[in-house]
């Protein structure tokens, strides 16, 4: 089983230029009720390291490109993020990574929930114990 999931998005346009649209409850599969986005990385920082209780949430590359680390506490699997037509969904309960930053990475993170600190599970031995 994969754990990276995808959800490729319409591209629209014309001569002018692109558009790609994101509908919460449509082509972005939860309600979104924040968003953020993370640009500016430093080489050869990791960020993320952790997982989320109960939180949904997808990632898309808007610029650059960087690597996300997936682990559900049996199996992990690294892709690339590379593209701005495509999310990757990131479910609950599953610790990620982020790294290999391009310098002109930006990268959108939708979420069905509002910022909460307790929702964050940031030591790993603590969530391989609540994944078993
Ligand atoms: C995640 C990955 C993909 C806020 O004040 N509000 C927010 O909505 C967020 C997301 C963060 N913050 C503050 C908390 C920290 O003081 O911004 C600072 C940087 O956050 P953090 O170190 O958690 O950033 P990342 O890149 O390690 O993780 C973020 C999200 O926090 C996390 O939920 O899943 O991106």
């Amino acid at each position: 089983m994969t754990l990276a999931r995808y959800v490729e998005f319409a591209v629209r346009g014309d001569q002018l230029g692109w558009l790609v649209a994101l509908e919460g409850n449509r082509n972005v599969p939860f309600a979104i009720k924040r968003a953020y986005y993370i640009f500016g990385t430093k080489s050869g920082v990791r960020r993320g390291k952790h997982a989320h209780r109960q939180l949904t949430q997808m990632m898309v590359c808007l610029a650059g490109q960087c690597k996300v680390m997936l682990d559900d506490g049996r199996n992990c699997e690294e892709v690339a993020l590379t593209r701005n037509d495509c999310g990757l969904m990131l479910d609950r309960m599953i610790w990620h990574e982020m790294y290999d930053f391009s310098p002109d990475c930006v990268l959108l993170v939708l979420a069905d929930n509002w910022y909460d600190e307790t929702d964050y599970l940031r030591d790993y031995d603590a969530f391989k114990a609540a994944c078993a």
